[in-house]
Order: structure tokens, then sequence, then C-alpha cells
């Protein structure tokens, strides 16, 4: 009797919190998913002047997040989707910056007169940076904390450390290195020791590794066939997977969509015109997003908020956030 009678507290105790839930969901924003990237649109076709863009998912909807003649680039969402990093040089050499994700308030974190800081990438729980940088004469991949302080050089490596992408887990750093003669994959822990080499093809360039956010692949872009393509792989490694089959054109800097399902990546055809395309996450499906014969668009990185569309997904996506801060 008394088991029964648990029982029946226990389901209208659930169904009550289901309820509760529908209630906190309906209330919930849930921002649709959007995409940044760099372009030179507003400068001539070859100038090296970019701003950060923002679209969404089918290229519609482009609003600039950035202006002004210095070049900014490299942009990178941050896992809670508020602020995105980006390199710039609007003071004289690149550094690395950090802003609002509606362009507001751009603040440089690194104040680095000497050589070029580049290519972000935020660790999964938005706390620190890593990023590429030549301070040093050759490229080493450096850590700090996301308002700029506690710098620490991972690689110290004479060659050339660069692209790196932190683990969805954390306890990984993917990047790329041409320490054995040419560029190669390789991951580290977070403090830089334990590097491990992933890719071994001579000849081929290896480069601009993205985690998946299920942390089950790492994507990348290779020569190895004899122009830059796509390629998927598992994070030890092996069994890639060629995603892209487009000759003549330099397929690089691939990055996931947050469910994972979708890779945009940039593009440069024959005539050296750069695009922003995406594909499903096994190569099928390829469109191109910016369309924009008259100016280089490249290097994407989508906003970490899934796109909720049902209730369920709704209630999918708040499960996650609530997961999320109290994991926090
Ligand atoms: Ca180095
Ligand atoms: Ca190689
Ligand atoms: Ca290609
Ligand atoms: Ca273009």
């Amino acid at each position: 009797m008394r088991f029964a009678l648990s029982k029946r507290i226990m389901r209208w105790f659930f169904i009550g919190l289901m309820g509760f839930l529908l209630i906190l969901v309906s209330h919930f924003p849930v921002d649709a998913v959007k995409i940044a990237f760099q372009s030179n649109r507003d400068f001539a076709d070859d100038a090296l002047i970019y701003n950060i863009y923002v679209m969404d998912t089918t290229g519609k909807n482009l609003v600039r997040l950035t202006q002004g003649a210095a070049s900014d680039l490299n942009p990178t969402w941050s896992p809670d989707g508020t602020k995105i990093a980006f390199a710039s040089s609007r003071k004289g050499n690149l550094g690395i910056y950090v802003m609002n994700a509606n362009g507001s308030n751009p603040i440089n974190l690194t104040q680095n007169p000497n050589g070029r800081d580049w290519s972000p990438d935020w660790s999964p729980d938005g706390s620190r940076i890593v990023f590429s940088s030549k301070r040093d004469r050759n490229e080493e991949i450096y850590v700090m904390n996301a308002n700029g302080a506690n710098l620490i050089n991972l690689t110290q490596h004479l060659k050339s450390d660069r692209s790196p992408s932190w683990s969805p887990d954390g306890t990984r750093i993917v990047f790329s290195s041409d320490r054995d003669g040419d560029y190669e994959i390789y991951v580290m822990n977070p403090d830089g020791t334990n590097p491990i080499q992933l890719t071994e093809d001579p000849w081929a360039s290896d480069e601009g590794p993205a985690w998946s956010p299920d942390g089950t692949q790492i994507a990348f872009s290779s020569d190895r066939d004899g122009d830059y393509e796509i390629y998927v792989m598992n994070p030890d490694g092996t069994n890639p997977i060629q995603l892209t089959h487009n000759l003549w054109e330099i397929d690089f800097a691939p990055a996931w969509s947050p469910s994972g399902t979708k890779i945009t990546f940039s593009s440069f055809n024959h005539i050296l015109n750069a695009d922003v395309y995406v594909m499903n996450a096994d190569g099928s499906d390829l469109i191109n997003l910016t369309e924009n014969k008259s100016a280089d668009d490249f290097v994407s990185s989508w906003h970490p908020t899934p796109l909720a569309v049902s209730t369920e997904e709704k209630l999918g996506t708040l499960w996650g956030r609530i997961k999320q801060n109290n994991i926090k």
C-alpha cells in the first residue's frame, strides 16, 4: 500500500516537473544559430583588410560586427555565446581581442607590440583562451585567462606551432606543427605536456584542426591528395575520411555546428575567390553560404547554442543548460 502510494506520488511529481519545465521552456529565450566569418567585402577585393560579420545558417541576414581599416580575423564564439574572440591589427600588429557578440566593447587581451597573435580558441568552460603567436620569432601556442592574465607558452618548440582547438571535455588541445619537416596534427595536454603526433604523411600539410562538439572526431584540412581538402579522423589519428573532393579549390578552416551534424569550411576557388561553404558532417549537401564573387569570405565559427525549433528540442536545450550549470 505504502509502495503503491509513493509510486503514485512520484508519478504526479514527474508530471508536475514536466509541466513546470514546459512552462519554463515557453518563456526561455532560444537563440537562432549564427555563423561568424571574416570578409574584405567592404574594401577592394585584393585588400588584406577584413571585418567580422555574422550571418544565419542559410547565409542570409548579414550583419557587420567590426569596422575600420584594420584587419579583424579568426572570429571564435565563446562557449556561452555572449562573446567573440578574434585577432586584430588595429594597434599595428595582430593581437587577440574579445568583444561582445553584437560587436560592442572590443578589448585587447594580449597588449603585445612584438610579433603577431592570431587563431584564438576558448576552453570549454570559457575561462581561458588558447592562440598562436609569433612573438618569439617562431610560432608557438600560448594560453591565457579569458581576461588576458597568466600567459603561458605551451609548445616551446623551434618549429611552427599553430591553429589550436580545445577538446570539448577540456583535457586536450589539438594543433598543427611542422616539427617533423611538414605540417602534421598533434595533441597535447592543456599545460603543454605529452604532445602526440596524430598524422604522418610526408610532403603533405595537415592543418587547421577542429574538434567535434561530441569529442569523437577531429576535422582538418590536408593537401595529401594533391590539393587541399577537408578530412575527419578519430581523436587518436585513426580512420581519416576525405569529406570534400573539390579539385583545384583550396578547402581549409573546418568548423563544426553545435550539434555536430554540419561542418562549415572556407574555400579559395581557381580564381582565388574565397567563400564559406557548409556541408553535412559526412560531406554531403555542399552549399556555398556567402556566394560573393567580389570579396574573400572565410574562417567561420558557429554560435554554440543549438537552434531549437520544436518543444522537445527546446526542452533538450534547456535540460542541457541546466546540466551545464550544475557542472559549473
Ligand atoms: Ca614553435
Ligand atoms: Ca604532413
Ligand atoms: Ca580541394
Ligand atoms: Ca567570396
